[in-house]
């Protein structure tokens, strides 16, 4: 095997069961669509079936042993996700269903509450339509305007252009990814958030695509909200978190109301529970939460910095070698220090769902389509574009077998 130098890729996949199976045709699954979710290793599949083996109970509720030990597993990891992203205290991390769920609490919550007819909300070109869409509800529902910073070459922002457009007195929100789930821009959010806050604009970054491939401090970048998924990092579906400042969560009202968000309820009236409970009502996803701690223990082990060196690596050799094939586009940042384990491409003239459709015979699975950025789908002038998405498990050997999938896929094609 081509080797990685920070970490051992060939004894990671020895983790992941699903990793050994083998699909129609006999062949080896080649997993490179992990933008989209990535693979469970058995850490965090056991962590889960150990739950509801051994002590499967409410939280929050009862006094019982089990009740006990599932709260104190469920809160470890609030825990944990404080501390692998720097927040001052665990309370400012709520659980939510994925990013989505969380950048819209942030619109329904704060937005709504903040913005009125004359304001605007400032987003990218680049956007997930998470992080437009919600955006575009509550905009429209107080008459206020949603604006959005172009995109050059590559995907990069114009930070001269984004000064400019904070210094609009009636700006209320900056919205914008870290790293783009098409291109694998990697933004300047730090800096960004510093010229928005110069201005008293608060900042919200939209992580999905960067906490799991990087080290990510919210103290450091000094944003007021951040959103990310677990099940894009190793972690289970169904749970999501959202960061805010603990100042900004205590004045917003709550979300959805029910039980465990509240303090007291009477027939007219309710106080609120504490953070981060406010935000927090019904019976959570116990089993997912406990799930995604098992996920953060296993990349923890791994590295952020290892993680990050073996990503940059391994789309290093990608672009290398994808860029031998004529007729190939290739959209982003050409520095891999610049962009994320991400390659949006096109081949020739070929559909992207056509390739797909010939690289699944080869037993890869690579996304194609518009990846829920139309927006900026028509800044690039295309309809879809293929992706391929790395993460901890992928090997250079797999790079290979997808350039000669590529190659088939040529000659099918007469290009
Ligand atoms: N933000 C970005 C930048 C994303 O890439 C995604 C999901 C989301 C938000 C939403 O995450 P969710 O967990 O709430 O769904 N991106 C993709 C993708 O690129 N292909 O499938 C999902």
């Amino acid at each position: 095997m081509l080797q990685s130098t920070t970490i051992d890729v060939e004894k990671i996949r020895e983790d992941f069961p699903i990793l050994q199976r083998r699909l129609k045709g006999g062949h080896k699954l080649i997993y490179l669509d992990n933008a989209a979710t990535t693979q469970k290793p058995r850490a965090v599949i056991d962590s889960i079936s150990n739950y509801y083996m051994n002590y499967n109970s409410n939280i929050h509720r009862a006094v019982h042993q089990l009740a006990e030990e599932a709260t104190f597993a469920y809160e470890e990891v609030r825990r944990k996700v404080a501390k692998l992203i720097n927040a001052k205290s665990a309370d400012e991390i709520i659980f939510t269903r994925n990013a989505t769920e969380s950048i819209n609490l942030v619109a329904k919550c704060w937005a709504r509450q903040h913005l009125s007819k004359r304001n605007s909300v400032l987003i990218t070109e680049i956007e997930h339509h998470s992080n437009i869409v919600p955006w575009q509800l509550v905009t429209g529902e107080v008459g206020a305007s949603l604006d959005y910073l172009n995109i050059g070459e590559e995907g990069r922002i114009d930070i001269e252009d984004f000064s400019q457009k904070v210094n609009d007195p009636d700006l209320k929100l900056v919205s914008i990814s870290q790293m783009s789930n098409v291109l694998g821009t990697i933004l300047p959010v730090k800096k960004m958030t510093k010229l928005a806050h110069e201005k008293n604009v608060p900042m919200m970054i939209d992580a999905a695509q960067s906490v799991p491939h990087m080290k990510v401090d919210v103290q450091d970048l000094d944003c007021d909200f951040m959103a990310f998924s677990a099940h894009k990092m190793l972690g289970p579906t169904g749970v999501g978190i959202l960061y805010a400042k603990r100042e900004i969560l205590e004045e917003m009202p709550p979300f959805i109301g029910g039980g465990d968000m509240i303090k007291e309820v009477h027939k007219q009236t309710t106080s609120f529970n504490d953070l981060p409970y406010k935000f927090e009502a019904g019976t959570p996803n116990i089993a997912d939460v406990i799930g995604f701690g098992a996920a953060i223990d296993y990349l923890n082990t791994l590295g952020f910095e290892n993680i990050r060196e073996h990503e940059m690596q391994i789309t290093e050799y990608a672009l290398e070698r994808m860029n031998e094939l004529q007729g190939i586009t290739i959209y982003g940042p050409k520095v891999t220090k610049e962009r994320g384990a991400v390659i949006s491409f096109n081949l020739g003239d070929i559909h992207p769902h056509d390739l797909a459709t010939i690289l699944n015979d080869f037993g890869i699975a690579m996304r194609s389509g518009h990846h829920c950025a139309q927006v900026l789908m028509e800044r690039l002038d295309v309809s879809a574009t293929s992706r391929v998405s790395f993460y901890v498990y992928n090997s250079k050997d797999e790079v290979n077998i997808l350039i000669d999938a590529l190659q088939s896929a040529r000659r099918l094609f007469g290009l």
